[in-house]
């Protein structure tokens, strides 16, 4: 090995590390967080908001031509929500306004990522996939309060 082939890996290695430190520093500062695919065969048909005490949340949202089924749903300041999404019939998106999240709703299958609601204000839910005729007017509203 030469030195400028030394020096290419070195290069190389260097470059790495700081491909890997601004993803860790990504993780920590953006409080990135990346959506889980939960095991088909726990899926859910309807919609609902599960209080598991007066702080944390399950959300099942149930993405459908072409509406989110809770279509509205009001959460206390300061809450955790685990959010469980499903699809009954085409692939959706999943993309709530103003927070760090964007889904993908398929059918046969269930995806789950936690937001945490520290700001009181309405957050949109919308559809960011085609998914049909009625695709422009499916939303729905998470209202922080
Ligand atoms: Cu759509």
């Amino acid at each position: 090995m030469d030195r400028s082939e030394r020096l290419a890996l070195l290069f190389t290695g260097i470059i790495l590390m700081v491909f890997i430190s601004a993803i860790l520093f990504a993780v920590k500062a953006f409080d990135a967080n990346v959506p889980e695919c939960v095991p088909y065969g726990e899926t859910f048909t309807k919609g609902e908001l599960i209080a598991l005490d007066d702080k944390t949340y399950q959300l099942k949202y149930v993405a459908k031509m072409w509406v989110f089924d809770p279509p509205i749903v009001e959460v206390p300041v300061g809450s955790e929500v685990d959010i469980y999404l499903a699809s009954q019939d085409v692939v959706h998106g999943f993309q709530i306004k103003g927070k760090n999240v964007n889904l993908m709703a398929v059918p046969g299958a269930i995806n789950l990522t936690s937001v945490k609601f520290d700001r009181k204000g309405t957050y949109y839910v919308i559809c960011h996939e085609y998914c049909g005729v009625g695709h422009q007017n499916m939303q729905g509203e998470i209202i922080v309060k």
